[in-house]
Formats: C-alpha cells, sequence, structure tokens
C-alpha cells in the first residue's frame, strides 16, 4: 500500500504570476514526488509498511528521521496544494474572518504577523495557521516538521501551512523570501481554509 504522489488541483502554470510555471513543476514533479518515493522507501519491510500517513506524522518524534522528514514532506505538500487557488487571494470571511480578527486584531495585522513568522524561520521550513483548543496561532515549524507532529511547539490542527524552503520560490524571488510571502496572499484559498475551519 504504497503512498502516491496526489495530482495537483490546476495546471502548473495556473499561479503565475505569483508562483512561476517551472517552480510549480520542479516542486511537484521533483520535490514532492522524492517525499514520496523516499518515504516508500522508509517503511518498505517495517512495522510502519501499513500505517495512514496521519497515523506517521503523529507519531513523528517515535520514527526514524527518514519517515519523520519525508512523511512530514508528503503531508505538507499535499495540505500545501489544496490550500492554494488560481481563483484565490481576497480575505477569509463568515466565522473564519471574525475569528482572525478576534485572534490577530485585523485580517492584515494577521498577515503581517504570519509573513514575520515565515521570514523569521531560520533555514526550511513551513508557516502555519493553526487551531490549538479552540484558538488561532501563528507557528512555524523546521525542515517538514507540522503541528500535527508529537514534536511540535505547537501543537493543533492545521488551518493554513506555507512552504518558505527556498525550493518553494528561488527561481523568481532568488533571495527575497518576503516577496514570495507578500505574493501567495494572491493564491490562498480561502473557501478551503474555512472549511477546515469549521472541522476543527
Ligand atoms: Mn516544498
Amino acid at each position: 500500500m504504497a503512498f502516491t504522489l496526489p495530482a495537483l488541483p490546476y495546471a502548473h502554470e495556473a499561479l503565475e504570476p505569483h508562483i512561476d510555471t517551472l517552480t510549480m513543476q520542479i516542486h511537484h514533479g521533483k520535490h514532492h514526488q522524492a517525499y514520496v518515493d523516499n518515504l516508500n522507501k522508509a517503511i518498505a519491510g517495517t512495522e510502519h509498511e501499513n500505517k495512514t500517513l496521519e497515523e506517521l506524522v503523529a507519531h513523528a518524534g517515535k520514527i526514524s528521521a527518514p519517515v519523520r522528514n519525508n512523511g512530514g514532506g508528503h503531508w505538507n505538500h499535499s495540505f500545501f496544494w489544496e490550500s492554494l487557488s488560481p481563483n484565490g487571494g481576497g480575505h477569509p470571511s463568515g466565522a473564519l474572518g471574525e475569528a482572525i480578527n478576534q485572534a490577530f486584531g485585523s485580517f492584515d495585522e494577521f498577515k503581517t504577523k504570519f509573513n514575520a513568522g515565515g521570514v523569521g524561520r531560520f533555514g526550511s521550513g513551513w508557516v502555519w495557521l493553526v487551531k490549538k483548543e479552540g484558538k488561532l496561532e501563528i507557528s512555524s515549524t523546521p525542515n517538514q516538521d507540522n503541528p500535527l507532529m508529537d514534536v511540535a511547539d505547537v501543537k493543533g490542527t492545521p488551518l493554513l501551512g506555507v512552504d518558505v524552503w527556498e525550493h518553494a520560490y528561488y527561481l523568481k524571488y532568488q533571495n527575497k523570501r518576503p516577496d514570495y510571502l507578500a505574493a501567495i496572499w494572491n493564491l490562498i484559498d480561502w473557501k478551503k481554509v474555512e472549511e477546515r475551519f469549521a472541522k476543527a
């Protein structure tokens, strides 16, 4: 029961000009594929072979580094692609919009804090909007860790995650991670994030 690369929910070029076609081709087709392949190799013939991705991720601190890193990589990227849309952008409405205003003051303040979380992540990692014990928090994780992991500083239900590895932006934005983070707001699929919030 090997894991497989999920298809992108849009074309590689659909997120232009904010994320360029070549970045999407390499990011999905090479990086994400490699996490899937290396995860399958790491669990083959082990007690982890028949576990779900969620089970593996939840016990990341107790399993081998290859399973933690590649399982996290597979989960995070699958979640990330679903968080973006060529018709994204704007701002959240309804209960999520209100919760963001309540937690962060305003949508603009939320974006500022989220971007600071992404810029502040030294090296490679992710920045997250998390629902934890009914409250919204921004957190960041190193490498391919995520808020579902037992090892996370802020454990909770991820609502939105943005990849801040250089491979996510370097071809178009080079060293300018803040420019990439500024552009990503044009792509966030708030309907999807609102769905996650409602279920969390
Ligand atoms: Mn990535």
